[in-house]
C-alpha cells in the first residue's frame, strides 16, 4: 500500500516507522501526520477541531486559549467492563481483571480496525511519561485518529521531537494504538457529532507480554489518552514488577514545615476520594506549605543512596470539574484559568464554563453538556456531566513544586493509604513495619452507598492500593512485589506508611472531620512521625496519635469529644473488618503472600487480646 505522509518522517527508527506503516495499511487513513508537540501544532489542531464543530472556543477574555468539548452520551468515562488484560495465561491477569485470550482478542479487534480511519488523519504521537530522558521515564508512541486526543496528549504528556531524539534509531517504546472507531465516508465530516463506536464495540486492551495497548471505539479520557491509565499504570505496573520498581496510582506532594524542612509524601486513594484536592491543599495551620508534584500517578525507583525516588509521569491534570470550587480547591481553579480543555461542562452565555459545585449560581441560561439550553431550578438533570473534566497544564498550577520536573525524582518519606470509611477506621494510624504497611495498602476500600453496585449499604468495596482498575497483572503477585520492594531495601531508608480517613461520620451521619485544608493537621503529625517525633501510642492496629498529638489550634469545629471519636479504637468494628478482609483475601487463593496472612492473623490475635 502507498502511504500518504502529510509531513516528513522525523525519525530513523526503522522499527517505529514500520509499525506506523503496518497500522496505516490496516486502518487506511487519508494520511499520516507526525506530531512535533509544538504550540503551532496545538493551535492548528484546535482550529481544525473548532471548524469540525467538535470544539467551542471559549471567550478569550475569560478563559484564554481554552476549548470546550461535548462527548457522546455513551462515551463519558472509563469503561471498566470493556477494559481487558489479555495476558497469555489467565492466571497472570488474576481474579480482579477482565481476562481474554490475546489471540482471540487480536482477531476480533483486527477485524474492527480494518478501514477504521477512512476519511481521517492518523496522528503519530511520540510521548514521554516523565521528564524526557529521566532514568525513571518511559517512552510511548500513540497512533490515533482523534485531534482531541492529540491536544490532550500535548497537555498530559511530553510530546515531540525531543522524545524521538531520546528514542534514537533503535530505542524501545510502548506501542499504543487508538481509534475512535468511526470511519468517514467520502465527503462526510464529523459536523459537531463526537465520533465513537457503540459500547459493545469499545475495547481497551492491554497485552502485558508485548507491552502493547490497543484501544477501539472511545474518544474519552482514560480510554483514549493512552499514556495515562493504560500505559502509566496497567502496562507500567507490569514493567515495574519485571524490573523491580513501583508504578502506582498515587499523588505526590511536597510538605514544608515552618522551619523550612521538606518531606515528600505519596498517597493512594481510590478514584473520587479527593486526591487532586489533597495534592493541591492549602494548609490551615500557619507556616506549613503544600506544593504539588503530581495528582494521580507516581513512578518510583531506588536511588544510589538507597532512598525511594518518585516522579510524576504526567505533565498535566485531567481533573473532575463538578465539585471543584474556590473553596474546595483554589489551586485547581487557577490551573484551569487558561490553556485548558474542558469536556462535558456547561457553557455560559458569555463564553465561559460552569458546573455543579463551582461555588456560585449558574449565570443565566446555559448550554448543558448534552448541547441543550439549561436553566438552574427549571431544567432537568445536571448542566455538567458528573465526570466532566478539565485538562490543564501542571505548569499553570500556582502550587506546582519547583522539583516537579526533576528527572531524578523526589525522595519519598511517607506513603498514605485511605478510602471513604464513615466508621471503624480512625483519622490516622501508622504501620509498625513495612509488611504491616503493605497489609494496610491491600485492604484499602470505600464503603458503598450506591444501591447500583448491588451491594448492601455499609459494605466495603475493596480497592487494594487504589489499583483495582489499574493493576496490569495478578494482584496477588502485586502484593508480593510490594513486600519484595521493602525486603530488599535499607530498612532505615524506607518510607513510613500511614492509613488516613478523612471521611469518619457520627452515628447520626455528620462529618467528624472538616477535611480539605485541615488535613494539613494530619500531615503535620505524619511529618513529625517521619522525624521520629510526634506523640503516639501502639495499639492493636498500629501507632495512633495521642489525643493531643494532632494540632487543633484555631479549629473550633472539632471538639475534644469529636477528636476522641476520630482517634478511638473500635475493637468490635475491627473484628468485623477481619471477617471482611478474609473474604477479600480469599479471592487471591495461593497467590496471596504468606506475609499478608501473617499480618492478618497478627491483627486478629492482637484484637482478641485487647
Ligand atoms: O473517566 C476517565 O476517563 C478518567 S478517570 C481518571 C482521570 C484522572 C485521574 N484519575 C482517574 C481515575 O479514574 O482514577
Ligand atoms: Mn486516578
Amino acid at each position: 500500500m502507498s502511504v500518504k505522509y502529510i509531513n516528513a518522517i522525523p525519525t530513523k527508527n526503522a522499527k517505529l516507522v514500520q509499525w506506523v506503516e503496518e497500522w496505516a495499511a490496516i486502518c487506511q487513513p487519508e494520511g499520516i501526520y507526525w506530531c512535533d508537540g509544538s504550540k503551532a501544532e496545538y493551535d492548528k489542531m484546535s482550529d481544525v477541531l473548532v471548524a469540525s464543530g467538535l470544539a467551542t472556543r471559549l471567550n478569550d477574555k475569560k478563559r484564554p486559549n481554552s476549548l470546550l468539548f461535548r462527548s457522546d452520551a455513551s462515551d463519558v468515562a472509563r469503561v471498566e467492563n470493556r477494559t481487558y488484560i489479555a495476558s497469555e495465561k489467565q492466571e497472570d491477569a488474576g481474579p480482579t481483571n477482565n481476562w481474554i485470550d490475546p489471540k482471540e482478542l487480536k482477531k476480533t479487534m483486527l477485524d474492527l480496525y480494518q478501514g477504521c480511519m477512512k476519511g481521517r488523519t492518523m496522528y503519530v504521537i511520540p510521548f514521554s511519561m516523565g521528564p524526557v530522558g529521566s532514568n525513571i521515564a518511559k517512552i510511548g508512541v500513540e497512533l490515533t485518529d482523534s485531534a482531541y486526543v492529540v491536544i490532550n496528549m500535548h497537555t498530559m504528556t511530553r510530546v515531540g521531537s525531543k522524545v524521538l531524539e531520546v528514542l534514537g534509531d533503535n530505542g524501545e517504546y510502548v506501542a499504543c494504538m487508538h481509534t475512535v472507531g468511526k470511519p468517514l465516508a467520502a465527503g462526510e465530516s464529523d459536523n459537531g457529532v463526537w465520533p465513537c463506536a457503540p459500547i459493545e464495540k469499545k475495547y481497551i486492551a492491554h497485552f502485558p507480554e508485548t507491552k502493547e495497548i490497543w484501544s477501539f471505539g472511545s474518544g474519552y479520557g482514560g480510554n483514549a489518552l493512552l499514556g495515562k491509565k493504560c500505559l502509566a499504570l496497567r502496562i507500567a505496573s507490569v514493567q515495574a514488577h519485571e524490573e523491580g520498581w513501583l508504578a502506582e496510582h498515587m499523588l505526590i506532594l511536597k510538605l514544608t514545615s515552618p522551619e523550612g524542612k521538606v518531606k515528600f509524601v505519596a498517597g493512594a486513594f481510590p478514584s473520587a476520594c479527593g486526591k487532586t484536592n489533597l495534592a493541591m491543599l492549602i494548609p490551615t495551620i500557619p507556616g506549613w506549605k503544600v506544593e504539588t508534584i503530581g495528582d494521580d500517578i507516581a513512578w518510583m525507583k531506588y536511588g544510589k543512596d538507597g532512598q525511594l525516588y518518585a516522579i510524576n509521569p504526567e505533565a498535566g491534570f485531567f481533573g473532575v470539574a463538578p465539585g471543584t470550587s474556590m473553596s474546595s480547591n483554589p489551586n485547581a481553579m487557577h490551573s484551569s484559568e487558561k490553556d485548558t480543555i474542558f469536556t462535558n461542562v456547561a457553557l455560559t452565555e458569555d463564553g465561559d464554563v460552569w458546573w455543579e459545585g463551582i461555588g456560585y449560581k449558574a449565570p443565566g441560561k446555559l448550554i448543558d453538556w448534552k448541547g441543550n439550553v439549561w436553566e438552574e431550578g427549571k431544567s432537568e438533570g445536571a448542566a455538567a456531566h458528573a465526570n466532566a473534566r478539565f485538562t490543564a497544564k501542571a505548569g499553570n498550577c500556582p502550587c506546582i513544586a519547583p522539583e516537579w520536573q526533576d528527572p531524578a525524582g523526589v525522595p519519598i518519606s511517607a506513603f498514605l493509604f485511605g478510602g471513604r470509611r464513615p466508621s471503624t477506621v480512625p483519622l490516622v494510624h501508622q504501620s509498625t513495619s513495612w509488611n504491616h504497611g503493605v497489609f494496610m495498602g491491600s485492604i484499602v476500600g470505600s464503603e458503598v452507598t450506591a444501591a447500583a453496585l448491588d451491594l448492601k449499604a455499609g459494605t466495603v468495596r475493596r480497592d487494594p492500593f487504589a489499583m483495582l482498575p489499574f493493576c496490569g497483572y495478578n494482584m496477588g503477585d502485586y502484593f508480593q512485589h510490594w513486600i519484595n520492594v521493602g525486603s530488599k531495601a535499607d530498612q532505615s531508608k524506607l518510607p513510613k506508611i500511614f492509613f488516613v480517613n478523612w471521611f469518619r461520620k457520627t452515628a447520626d451521619g455528620k462529618w467528624l472531620w472538616p477535611g480539605f485544608g485541615d488535613n494539613s493537621r494530619v500531615l503535620k503529625w505524619i511529618f513529625e512521625r517521619c522525624d521520629g517525633a510526634g506523640k503516639a501510642i501502639e495499639t492493636p492496629i498500629g501507632f495512633m496519635p495521642t489525643a493531643d498529638a494532632i494540632d487543633r489550634s484555631g479549629l473550633e469545629s472539632v471538639t475534644d469529644a469529636d477528636m476522641k471519636e476520630l482517634l478511638s479504637l473500635d475493637i468490635e468494628g475491627w473484628k468485623n473488618e477481619i471477617a471482611s478482609i478474609k473474604e477479600h483475601y480469599a479471592k487471591f487463593g495461593t497467590k496471596l503472600p504468606k506475609a499478608l496472612t501473617e499480618e492478618l492473623n497478627g491483627l486478629e490475635s492482637r484484637l482478641n487480646k485487647a
